[in-house]
C-alpha cells in the first residue's frame, strides 16, 4: 500500500490561530489523519500560502446560473415579475443542459474556494410535462456534475405542492417542480447508491410555507422523516408574503414555520429577510441557521436581513450564493457586511457568534464573518469540514501570499484582506477530500465545462433574446 498523502503547510488556519510548517496527513476516506505543527519534514508535499477550510455554500439552485444577467431588463419590476423571467428559464432545460451548467457552476464555486454545496433541488420533471422514467434523473444529473468538477455536495430535493398559501394548483413551469413529501423521500432513497458517501451527503427541502401543504408540514411534526439529516425550506424572503400569510394563516411566516414545524438545529431558513426581532430571537433559540445568500438578495430587492437582533440572540448563519448572480464565498459576506454598514451607518455592526474568539485569525471583520460561514453552513449541511481538525475533511482553499490583495499581511490581516480587498481572488488552490481540484488557479476539467455550458446556454436561449 502507498503511504497515506502527506502535504506540509507554510501557515494553515487551525482553529483560530495560523500555525507554521503544518504537516498532514491524509486518509483513503480523504479525511485528516494526523496534523503535526512546526515540522522539518520537508519531504513531503510543500504547500505555500495561507491555507484555510474551504467555504461551504449552503444554497444553490444550479440551473440558475444560466440566467445571472438576463433578468435586469428596463420596467417595472420586482421579485415576482423576476420570478416570471426565471420561469421561463426553469421551462427548458432536460437532463443533459441542467448537467453542463452545474459542471460550470460547479467549477466556477471551487475557483472561488467553495468546496461544497447544497443543492435546493426542485426541476424535476421533464420540460413540457410528463415524468422521467426514473424520478431521479434530473438528480442524478447534478450529483453527476457534482463528481465531475469534485465538489461536496448535500443534495436535497424538494418538495414543491401549491402556487400559494391559498392552496392554488401549480401552472406552467411550476407543474415540472410538482413532489409531495414521499415523491422526495423516495428520490432520497433512490439515490443512496450514488450519495451518502464520503462526496455527497443528502437532506431534503421545503420549498416555502407558500408552496407546501399545511398538512404536510402536519406530517414532518408528527413524524420528523429529516431528523438526522439537514432539512431546509425558503421563509420570508418578500414583504409580500409576509402580509399574504398574516392575512390568511393569522401569523409571519417565520412566527407560522416555527409553531408548525420541528425546526431545530437540524433546520436551515433560507433568507429570513422579513423576521421581527421576537422571531429572530425564537430561531436562535432552537439552534437553526439562516441562511443568507446577500448577492441574490440585494438583486431580487428581497430587504436587509436584521443580521444584529439574530446575532445579538446567539444565532446562527451561514450563506449561499442562491441565483448565482455572484459565485464567490467573500463576495456574499462582504455585501452582507456592508448592508449592515450603510444601514447603521457605522463600521461596527454585530458579527459576534457564540465561538468567537477575540485573539488570533480570526479577531477581524473578515475572519469573522468567515467564522459564520463555516462554522454554520457545515452544520446546516451536516458536513463534516469548516475546519481543521484529526477526522475532518480536508477540505481546503490556499491563498496566494504573493497576491497583492495579501502583500505584507499577517495575523487577522490576511482574511479581513481576504473579504474586503476587492474582487480579484487570491484563491490559488483547493482541495477536496484530499485531491488537489484546483491548482495555480485552473480546475482540471474547466476548459471542457466552459464549452459544455456555452453549447447548453446557447440552445436554450431563443434568437433575440429574452
Ligand atoms: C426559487 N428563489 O425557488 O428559486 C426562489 C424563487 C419562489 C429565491 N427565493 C421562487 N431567491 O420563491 O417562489
Ligand atoms: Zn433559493
Amino acid at each position: 500500500m502507498p503511504p497515506p498523502p502527506a502535504f506540509r503547510f507554510e501557515a494553515l488556519l487551525v482553529g483560530d490561530r495560523w500555525e507554521p510548517d503544518v504537516r498532514m496527513e491524509v486518509d483513503a476516506a480523504g479525511r485528516i489523519a494526523s496534523l503535526s505543527p512546526g515540522s522539518p519534514d520537508a519531504a513531503c508535499e510543500q504547500v505555500c500560502g495561507w491555507t484555510v477550510p474551504g467555504v461551504p455554500n449552503l444554497h444553490s439552485h444550479a440551473f440558475q446560473r444560466a440566467l445571472a444577467g438576463l433578468a435586469e431588463a428596463d420596467g417595472p419590476d420586482s421579485f415576482w415579475s423576476w420570478r416570471e423571467v426565471m420561469y421561463r428559464l426553469a421551462a427548458l432545460p432536460g437532463p443533459d443542459e441542467v448537467e453542463a451548467i452545474a459542471l460550470q457552476l460547479y467549477v466556477e464555486l471551487l475557483k472561488a474556494g467553495f468546496t461544497c454545496v447544497g443543492e435546493f433541488h426542485y426541476l424535476h420533471h421533464p420540460p413540457g410535462g410528463g415524468r422521467y422514467a426514473d424520478p431521479a434523473e434530473m438528480s442524478r444529473r447534478i450529483v453527476r456534475a457534482a463528481e465531475k468538477a469534485g465538489i461536496g455536495l448535500v443534495h436535497m430535493p424538494v418538495v414543491y405542492e401549491n402556487a400559494g398559501l391559498g392552496g392554488e394548483p401549480l401552472t406552467g413551469s411550476q407543474r415540472r417542480f410538482r413532489l409531495d413529501l414521499d415523491e422526495a423521500l423516495r428520490i432520497r432513497a433512490d439515490l443512496a447508491d450514488v450519495c451518502g458517501g464520503a462526496g455527497c451527503g443528502l437532506g431534503l427541502a421545503l420549498h416555502s410555507v407558500r408552496a407546501v401543504r399545511p398538512a404536510t408540514f402536519r406530517r414532518i411534526f408528527e413524524n420528523p422523516c429529516a431528523a438526522g439529516s439537514p432539512m431546509h425550506i425558503h421563509v420570508a424572503e418578500q414583504e409580500r408574503e409576509v402580509r399574504e400569510c398574516l392575512a390568511q394563516r393569522g401569523a409571519r411566516p417565520v412566527q407560522w414555520l416555527l409553531d408548525h414545524a420541528p425546526v431545530d438545529q437540524g433546520w436551515c431558513l433560507v433568507h429570513a429577510t422579513h423576521m421581527t426581532g421576537a422571531e429572530a430571537a425564537a430561531v436562535a433559540a432552537r439552534g437553526a441557521v439562516v441562511g443568507l445568500c446577500p448577492t441574490t438578495e440585494a438583486n431580487l430587492g428581497d430587504g436587509l436581513f436584521p443580521l444584529g437582533a439574530l446575532v445579538r440572540a446567539g444565532g446562527r448563519f451561514g450563506i449561499g450564493t442562491d441565483s448565482h448572480v455572484s459565485r464567490s464565498p467573500v463576495e456574499e459576506l462582504r455585501l452582507l457586511d456592508y448592508g449592515q454598514r450603510l444601514a447603521a451607518r457605522a463600521r461596527s455592526v454585530p458579527r459576534t457568534g457564540p465561538d468567537r474568539t477575540r485573539n488570533g485569525a480570526l479577531a477581524g471583520a473578515g475572519g469573522a464573518l468567515l467564522a459564520h460561514a463555516w462554522e454554520n453552513g457545515c452544520r446546516a449541511l451536516a458536513w463534516d469540514g469548516g475546519t481543521v481538525a484529526v477526522g475532518r475533511r480536508a477540505d481546503l482553499a490556499v491563498l496566494d501570499a504573493g497576491h497583492p490583495a495579501l502583500a505584507g499581511r499577517r495575523g487577522h490581516a490576511v482574511l479581513d484582506s481576504w473579504v474586503f480587498s476587492g474582487t480579484e481572488s487570491p484563491v490559488r488552490d483547493v482541495m477536496v477530500a484530499g485531491d488537489w481540484v484546483v491548482r495555480d488557479r485552473r480546475h482540471m476539467c474547466e476548459e471542457g465545462a466552459a464549452r459544455g455550458y456555452a453549447a447548453a446556454v446557447d440552445g436554450l436561449i431563443q434568437p433575440g433574446g429574452r
